[in-house]
């Protein structure tokens, strides 16, 4: 029997040991949800709606203990990690909708009549990242659960505790034995036999770009569906015309959130040369104001790294050769901390520009015009978020068209709303989440011709 421990970020003491799933375990439980599935597709579409409410309410009733649980096991503040839980419910409320609005087509043809349905795939493997282990776990197991399949579910090694709670939740809620099952284990281990196990029927799978390839390589042998949540690079161009002080204020939220361990971290600001330095005077006070620290208390905005190797490959992108223009606070003591960092690359080849940090550093650099912006913006082999600040409509259209991103804001850092899709362009993804066609990533579209 292998087992982990589970460590809070904060303080580095051990939460809880855990036993993880073999392999052996991982196909049992597949066959399990491959035989469940018989049932469940079969489930009135509003007695599964029905079911998907009270999973959520179940969620909602817990959100306080599915919080503070993110607290010690991601070291997530407590008010992202409150956030995090109500999305999971609020996720949950919107896949209760999918159920009963379902809807196929009628197709006019000669000689008979033609009809579309959607269904489901059959057992759905959805693979999660330590860094968002709630919204990312619901993101996929929400709609696959509305649209007929089952689920069998891999966190993170490092940040299983919330989904083995959200596992119990919706068995307390009434969702069969065997439709939501969570397999805490090794991507090695357990991630491999959702790729290679021929019962799973589709792969979610965020993290890693690396990882994500080889996933969808795996996946390619059997013809299984995939949907690849992977890195970011993204870009936040402040023009000009911009609100600077606003643009300035917001800067820190939009890449040092979750201590920039966020997928759409926007760790590229450019800002327009003729207002550069006014900027970063701006920005600088923004910066060093982040309340870093304990993130169980109430004020604190940032926390920890999830780990002493990760909080080490952030350190790797601050070389004593780079320039820093300023930088943040950190608390003294156990934890793994790292400060918000700005730094200002001498080249656009500075890995600093051309890497996903996963941490709180950010790089800022000038551009000189709109094209260039669209440019520098693109120079990536990444296309995830991005946000363009401006007061002037008609360049916030164009440069939005223009930026090769998946999900932009303008005047704003937001990127997730569980009923807008959600989704990477080039390599940071492929298929999109959320929204109002979330399910259908979790349907075959089979068509029937009648002969009259
Ligand atoms: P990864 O190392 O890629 O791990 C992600 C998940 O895949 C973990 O559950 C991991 O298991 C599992 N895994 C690892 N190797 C595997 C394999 N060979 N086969 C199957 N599963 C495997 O990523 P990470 O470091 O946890 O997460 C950070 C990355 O996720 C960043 O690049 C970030 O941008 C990306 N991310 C993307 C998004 C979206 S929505 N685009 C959102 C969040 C994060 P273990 O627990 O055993 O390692």
């Amino acid at each position: 029997m292998t087992t982990t421990q589970v460590v809070n970020p904060a303080t580095e003491q051990v939460v809880t040991t855990l036993e993880l799933v073999s392999a052996a375990e991982t196909d049992a439980a597949i066959e399990r949800a491959q035989r469940a599935g018989v049932d469940w597709r079969a489930v009135a579409p509003g007695d599964r709606a029905r079911l998907l409410r009270r999973f959520a309410e179940a969620v909602d009733a817990n959100l306080e203990q599915l919080a503070q649980l993110e607290v010690a096991n991601a070291g997530h503040t407590i008010g992202n990690a409150r956030w995090e839980a109500g999305n999971v419910r609020d996720v949950l409320h919107f896949a209760a909708g999918i159920p009963e609005r379902l809807l196929g087509n009628q197709i006019p043809v000669a000689g008979g009549v033609d009809i579309t349905f959607h269904e489901p795939l059959g057992v759905v493997g959805v693979i999660v990242p330590w860094n968002f282990p709630m919204p990312i776990a619901a993101w996929g197991f929400g709609p696959a659960l509305a649209a007929g399949n089952t689920v069998v579910l891999k966190p993170a090694e490092l940040t299983p505790l919330t989904a083995i709670r959200l596992g119990e939740l919706a068995l307390e809620a009434g969702v069969p034995e065997g439709v939501f099952q969570v397999l805490p284990g090794k991507g090695s281990v357990v991630g491999q036999r959702f790729v290679t196990h021929p019962a799973v029927r589709k792969v979610v799978f965020t993290g890693s770009t690396e990882v994500g390839k080889e996933i969808m390589a795996g996946c390619a042998r059997q013809v299984k569906r995939v949907t690849l949540e992977l890195g970011g690079k993204s870009a936040n161009i402040v023009f000009a015309d911009a609100d600077l002080e606003r643009a300035a204020a917001t800067a820190p939220y939009g890449v040092f959130d979750n201590a920039g361990q966020d997928c759409c971290a926007r760790s590229r600001i450019l800002v327009q040369r003729s207002v550069f330095d006014r900027f970063l005077e701006l920005l600088e006070p923004a910066v060093r104001g982040v309340r870093v620290g304990d993130p169980a208390a109430e004020s604190t905005e940032m926390g920890p790294l999830i780990s002493a190797a990760h909080r080490a490959q952030v350190a790797s992108f601050v070389e004593p050769s780079t320039k820093v223009a300023f930088t943040g606070t950190q608390p003294d003591g156990p934890g793994f901390w790292y400060p918000p960092t700005v730094v200002l690359p001498d080249a656009p080849s500075d890995r600093v520009l051309t890497e996903e940090i996963f941490g709180p550093v950010v790089a800022v650099v000038p551009f000189e015009d709109e094209a260039d912006a669209v440019r520098i913006a693109n120079d990536t082999e990444y296309g995830l978020s991005g946000s363009i600040w401006t007061n002037d409509v008609g360049r916030a259209l164009r440069v939005s068209r223009g930026v090769e991103a998946g999900n932009l804001s303008v005047n704003s850092h937001s990127s997730v709303r569980y009923w807008t899709p959600f989704g990477g362009f080039k390599q940071s993804g492929l298929g999109r989440e959320l929204g109002p066609d979330a399910a259908l990533a979790f349907t075959e579209t089979k068509n029937v011709f009648i002969a009259t």
